[in-house]
């Protein structure tokens, strides 16, 4: 890892809550934004500003990918325009369309073999969930841990909107059924922000199954009961901006697939990594 050991970061912050390792000096640690996409056209603009903004004020050049499985909008062909016009260094990695979870679980595979940086993060495409609330994470000294964003109505003054009832209906079900069923006690499983330490990418999306909406939870649940890493929750605000791809049915959906991460356990299934190598994708630069 580019010189510096990670398992020596201490828990100090430098201005704007970045995170940093000990060894004497301080060093805000790296990370790789991999954004999911489908059908992202008329939102990605503002989320890549949204980045730009965030990596100017913070003077960082961190990794940006966007994982589109398959756009027909002319997601791509707007990111790569937008990522030029904001000299931002943009990655693609493009995939049949198979949904958010295999896409997400390939895209990590491949930027943890590519890249050096500290973290990877997994950051929603439509700017929903600001990147600027990294600032809010308060760094942990154990540099294995998990962060998951919980949404939040308020938090560091910046007011939130929560989700519709049905939407909420639906994280309730997700969340009696994380619990009941695979032990969780996270009450927002479905954030997308997240951000995973970069060693730790292989153990942990070598081992997911599922290629539906639960992803997120049964990663959870393979990082504290098989891996035994730390997760820690971050509060952020969200603000929808424009259609969910999330429908009404992937309640029911989700609550047979998050019943089959339970037998999985059960039956010990996650005990070993059963994807080592990335599924074939095409990664360019924009
Ligand atoms: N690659 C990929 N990304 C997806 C897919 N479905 C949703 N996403 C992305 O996942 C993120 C969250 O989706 P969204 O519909 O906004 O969910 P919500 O915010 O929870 O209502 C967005 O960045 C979407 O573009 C998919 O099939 N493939
Ligand atoms: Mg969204």
């Amino acid at each position: 890892m580019s010189g510096v050991n990670v398992d020596d970061r201490d828990s100090r912050a430098v201005p704007g809550g970045s995170p940093v390792a000990s060894a004497g000096h301080e060093r805000r640690a790296s990370i790789a934004v991999v954004m999911p996409a489908y059908n992202e056209a008329d939102r990605i603009e503002q989320t890549l500003a949204s980045i730009a903004r965030y990596f100017g004020e913070h003077d960082v050049d961190w990794p940006i990918v966007l994982a589109d499985d398959g756009s027909t909008d002319g997601t791509v062909e707007r990111a790569t325009t937008a990522a030029r016009r904001l000299e931002l260094p943009l990655r693609l990695l493009t995939f049949e369309h198979r949904g958010k979870a295999a896409t997400v679980r390939d895209a990590m595979l491949a930027v943890a073999a590519e890249t050096e940086v500290d973290y990877l993060m997994m950051l929603d495409a439509d700017d929903e969930l600001p990147i600027s609330q990294l600032d809010h994470i308060s760094w942990s000294a154990d540099a294995r841990t998990i962060y998951i964003g919980r949404r939040v109505a308020e938090t560091h003054g910046s007011q939130g909107v929560m989700p519709t009832p049905l939407r909420r209906l639906m994280s309730g079900t997700m969340r009696l059924a994380s619990r009941v069923l695979l032990g969780l006690s996270y009450p927002d499983t479905q954030c997308g922000f997240k951000l995973f330490p970069r060693d730790y990418a292989r153990a942990l999306f070598g081992r997911q199954w599922t290629t539906g909406w639960v992803f997120d939870a049964e990663l959870l649940a393979i990082a504290t009961r098989v891996l035994r890493l730390p997760v820690q929750e971050v509060e952020v605000t969200w603000q929808p901006r424009g259609e969910s791809k999330v429908g009404a049915s992937a309640m029911l959906v989700s609550g047979l697939a998050m019943l089959g991460v339970g037998v999985r356990f059960r039956l010990g299934l996650y005990d070993r990594p059963r994807r080592p190598k990335p599924a074939r994708s095409r990664l360019s630069s924009t």
